[in-house]
């Protein structure tokens, strides 16, 4: 793989792995827990989380990013072993995408994100359109944050990278 997307890759792993890692503290109890008005509960968090490693994989193939594909099973949102076999299938997916992707594809394909967000209207890199995947799953994971703070739970070891644990 191209170093500079393996690089992001590898990001992308690290950040992956600490919702993992929440997920894997938490019972399927906990997941029906909700934070407030507007805050959909904890299991939807992953399950969305999944999803969206789901449609930004799909997108690397149809050349276009669409957040309007068939609903998922929110039966998996109240399930800790679902949602876990879910979210590592799906980074699972992502990986062998890009595995197959050459040197010639990272350097022409364009994401078509116009459905979405009309500043990408040219269309994204592979490398940008992993970067914004990345971002999208930070804003998860302060999401989750709140979540854990307001279960007076303590967030993994490994959220030490990001400052949140001593
Ligand atoms: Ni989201």
């Amino acid at each position: 793989m191209d170093p500079t997307l393996q690089a992001t890759v590898d990001r992308h792993s690290l950040h992956h792995g600490l919702i993992v890692d929440v997920l894997e503290r938490l019972s399927d109890e906990l997941l029906g827990f909700t934070c407030g008005r507007g805050m959909g509960t904890l299991g939807k968090q992953f399950l969305h989380i999944a999803d969206v490693e789901v449609s930004y994989t799909e997108a690397l193939g149809t050349r276009r990013m669409d957040f309007a594909r068939p609903a998922v099973d929110h039966s998996l949102e109240s399930s800790q072993r679902d949602l876990l076999v879910f979210l590592r299938s799906a980074e699972q997916r992502l990986r062998s995408t890009l595995r197959e992707l050459t040197q010639g594809d990272l350097e022409t394909i364009r994401i078509d994100w116009t459905r979405t967000h009309q500043h990408y209207a040219d269309g994204l890199p592979v490398h940008s359109h992993l970067e914004a995947l990345i971002e999208h799953e930070i804003l998860h994971e302060g999401e989750l944050v709140v979540y854990m703070r307001s279960l007076g739970l303590e967030l993994p070891p490994s959220w030490k990278i990001l400052g949140l644990v001593r």
